[in-house]
């Protein structure tokens, strides 16, 4: 069966909740952050040497990144229409926004929080930092619009994905000007497959 290698308060946690959407067997092995260090245990690097969540073994397969793993676990489990095949023209406009999240969305929010640690030495990355954000979320508000998922208006694998870098940004107040991913972050939330994963996978500050 299908393992995921889970962090607690980790991006691992949109891994946990598209496997409920797809009603997918899975199996969690648990990790708990350092109290001190907030970093991974070391017997993570069991799995993979990097020691990052998530990451899957799926009958002797060790897949890491959240992107590659969504698109692995969403091959071998979803229906065909979950997402779009190689021959539909927004094939790629798809694989565009799953890499995003993760290839440039997420980057300013986690130099905010590595370089919150510097304290006041930090202040002349702010701007920078904040206007990146600002820019990077404005980008996801223009791509939802009106719509309240992000492919066709249907929920797919690109929500799980951005559904993290919302959850990071509202740590910052970052949406504050983008209503329509504030309720976008709500219906996310407040989906049943939502809530089973975050029961599933235990203590997550980001989801409340
Ligand atoms: N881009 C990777 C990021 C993986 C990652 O950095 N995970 C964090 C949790 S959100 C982690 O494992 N941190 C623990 C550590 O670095 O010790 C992905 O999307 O899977």
């Amino acid at each position: 069966m299908l393992q995921v290698h889970h962090l607690n308060n980790s991006r691992s946690q949109r891994i946990l909740w598209l496997l409920e959407e797809l009603k997918a067997p899975y199996e969690i092995i648990h990790y708990n952050r350092d109290s001190e260090t907030n970093l991974a245990p070391e017997k993570l690097k069991d799995i993979h040497m990097l020691g990052k969540s998530p990451v899957i073994n799926d009958n002797g397969k060790v897949i890491i990144e959240s992107a590659a793993i969504s698109t692995y676990i969403i091959d071998q489990y979803a229906p065909a229409d979950f997402s779009p095949s190689k021959d539909d023209g927004d094939y790629y406009e798809y694989q565009q926004l799953m890499h995003y999240a993760e290839g440039s969305a997420m980057l300013p929010m986690l130099l905010l929080l590595y370089s919150s640690s510097l304290g006041k030495n930090a202040e002349p990355l702010m701007n920078r930092i904040f206007s990146e954000i600002n820019l990077h979320i404005g980008y996801l508000s223009e791509c939802l619009g009106e719509n309240d998922f992000f492919f066709r208006n249907k929920f797919s694998g690109l929500d799980t994905m951005i559904s993290f870098v919302l959850e990071a940004a509202k740590i910052s107040d970052s949406l504050k000007s983008f209503p329509n991913l504030i309720n976008a972050l709500d219906n996310y939330q407040s989906r049943s497959a939502y809530k089973k994963a975050l029961e599933k996978g235990g203590e997550y500050i980001l989801g409340s």
